[in-house]
């Protein structure tokens, strides 16, 4: 058992000992996501002083404004792994096509990122993220490509969430559990705080954008009209607790059980949320804590992605929440 307080290196370089199928150049991209998200969480904290915050004037590739973060968020990521030979290629948010890295055309795996998750929250000091997941490379050495992440997200070996909020935290998992690691400013480390986190089976909050609710199905309706009548013995009415952030939702449902659901809507037929970079990381994180993640339909980590930034209805939290979210869908509502 690693203590409270043992740096991400030393827990990733025990874990590869415990597992050596993940160890390696595994324990490498961890440490770089860790850079990349020191950087940020710097930035991000004094953006307001060096002219980091508002919007850039583009549109990413899936049609949201794009933040200053947003494109310093990219960037940071790229070039923390451009010239390290661990990634052949790169999928984000804010990129049309994935980047294949010239230096790394025999790396032995791919990147899905969205840098920054949540950007809406930059300007008002609110929290935000990063979310990612590595797959084993597929393609052959110069072919590298969009082929690499249309794929299942339960063939992912590595995923996790960096949140940027009262303090960062670094969330991951390699298939053997999920860790939490604290930024500590000072020493400049990732120290672990939330060792081997389980999610409650049940919780007492959910997460979604209410303004949405007369385009949800009925049936959806019907689950939020469930979850907000009293009856203390099932722990309603449920709380709503939505910051416009996945990752801070999420966090919360994680440590303290509840959901988060974002479905289809009249604006978003298939959902708002990515399959490859939001989705199905957060997915492998939350299943490895013993929650659920799914369309309402169908598990998440089984959906064969179709294009990069394919687009999902998602609900994700506590394994007996997410069920009853699915009952209600499916109509075997209580
Ligand atoms: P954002 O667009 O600000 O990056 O797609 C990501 C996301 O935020 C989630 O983090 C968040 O939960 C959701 O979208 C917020 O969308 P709404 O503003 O439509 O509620």
């Amino acid at each position: 058992m690693a203590k409270i307080g043992t740096t991400l290196s030393q827990h990733i370089l025990e874990a590869g000992q415990r597992h050596p199928e993940v160890a390696g150049q595994l324990s490498m991209l961890l440490s770089q996501i860790a850079f990349a998200a020191k950087i940020l969480s710097r930035e991000i904290s004094r953006a307001a002083l060096v002219g980091k915050l508002g919007l850039v004037g583009e549109r990413n590739p899936t049609g949201d404004a794009q933040k200053k973060l947003d494109i310093f968020g990219n960037e940071t990521v790229i070039e923390a792994f451009a010239n390290t030979g661990l990634v052949a290629a790169i999928i984000s948010e804010e990129l049309e096509e994935p980047k294949c890295i010239a230096c790394a055309a025999d790396a032995e795996y791919v990147l899905c990122i969205d840098p920054l998750d949540g950007s809406s929250n930059t300007d008002i000091n609110g929290s935000v993220g990063t979310i990612f997941g590595i797959y084993p490379r597929k393609s052959e050495v110069g072919k590298e490509g969009e082929k690499d992440f249309l794929r299942k997200g339960s063939e992912q070996v590595v995923a996790g969430y960096v949140m940027y909020g009262t303090s960062t935290v670094l969330v991951y998992t390699i298939g053997h559990g999920v860790h939490g690691f604290t930024l500590d400013h000072d020493l400049g480390e990732f120290l672990l705080s939330h060792e081997n986190i389980i999610c409650p089976e049940r919780g007492h909050t959910y997460s979604a954008n209410l303004a949405h609710y007369r385009d949800w199905h009925p049936n959806i309706q019907k689950f939020i009209d469930y979850m907000t009548q009293s009856d203390p013995s099932t722990s309603r009415p449920y709380s709503l607790r939505y910051t416009g952030a996945l990752v801070a939702d999420l966090h919360r449902s994680l440590l303290e059980g509840g959901l988060y659901f974002y479905p289809a809507d009249a604006e978003h037929r298939d959902g708002k949320l990515r399959l490859l970079y939001e989705c199905a990381p957060l997915a492998f994180v939350v299943e490895q804590a013993r929650g659920k993640a799914s369309t309402g339909i169908q598990r998440i980590l089984d959906i064969q992605a179709k294009f990069i930034h394919q687009r999902v209805p998602f609900v994700i939290g506590s394994a007996e929440d997410v069920e009853l979210f699915e009952k209600f869908l499916t109509k075997e509502s209580p």
